[in-house]
């Protein structure tokens, strides 16, 4: 879980208007921009370089930018995100990925794949079937990884909004879990810290190097977390939970 870049882009002011499931009301413009400071600040701290892209107001939805790539070690993949509303973000990430990479693949039409359901521990993949990741799109992604010795598993999701909606990698063989993939035999083998279904959202925590960023207000997770040895950072992330959102989705680290 050694990273020394993360890409970030600024949520435009059309944010408000953009995809929702979750009944938690409009989010606040201001409050939105001071968590995604606060967002950045905490990346700096877990020492990585943060490449910080310009809002873009005909995409509300494109601060969740992990959604749009896959970037590995060796290559990067540039997604076809599966809301209709959010597809073309891939055509603003390509040339800034470009930047950074020289191996590029591409998930074409019909498959399409949201980056938040590609979970990677290791050299093991794995990839969510979801409202925005079908069939198609995940067995692309996993032909893609295997040519370079990856290994890749499809996993059929019941109730997640994407993967790692519900499910983290933090190292060490450890997996954060909840809900569905509590007991899901794909993940049996792992050191599993279980988050509770009333804290079900801090399953959605990210392993910057040595640091875990969870989100703030869920105590017996940050204990949990704490307690097998990480040191974490807590972040209020009440506006991006509004949208959906949680910290996996507004970075690509790598
Ligand atoms: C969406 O519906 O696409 C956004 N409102 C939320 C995306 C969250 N992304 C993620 O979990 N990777």
């Amino acid at each position: 879980m050694d990273f020394s870049n993360v890409i970030v882009k600024t949520p435009g002011k059309s944010y408000t208007q953009g995809l929702t499931t979750s009944n938690l009301g409009t989010p606040d413009y201001e409050k939105t921009l001071n968590q995604h400071a606060e967002y950045v600040n905490a990346l700096k701290r877990c020492g990585v370089e943060v490449t910080k892209l310009a809002s873009s107001e005909d995409f509300p939805d494109s601060t969740f930018v992990e959604d749009n790539a896959v970037l590995t070690e060796e290559f990067a993949v540039i997604t076809n995100p599966g809301a209709t509303s959010r597809n073309q973000e891939k055509k603003l990430m390509d040339p800034i990925v470009r930047g950074f990479y020289q191996t590029i693949h591409y998930i074409e039409p019909p498959g399409t794949l949201d980056g938040g359901d590609v979970l990677q521990a290791e050299d093991q993949f794995y990839i969510g079937i979801s409202d925005r990741t079908n069939e198609a799109g995940a067995r692309q992604f996993k032909a893609i990884v295997e040519q370079f010795s990856y290994q890749a598993t499809i996993v059929p999701l019941k109730t997640f909004f994407h993967l790692k909606t519900g499910v983290a990698y933090l190292g060490d063989n450890r997996m954060v879990v909840a809900g569905e993939f509590i007991d899901h035999p794909d993940f049996a083998s792992y050191d599993k810290l279980v988050i509770s279904n009333n804290e079900r959202y801090a399953a959605n925590c990210i392993r910057v190097n040595d640091t875990v960023i969870i989100p703030e207000g869920y105590p017996e997770a940050k204990h949990k977390i704490e307690a097998a040895g990480y040191p974490t950072i807590a972040l209020d992330m009440s506006e991006f939970q509004k949208q959906d959102g949680g910290l996996s989705c507004l970075s690509l680290r790598f």
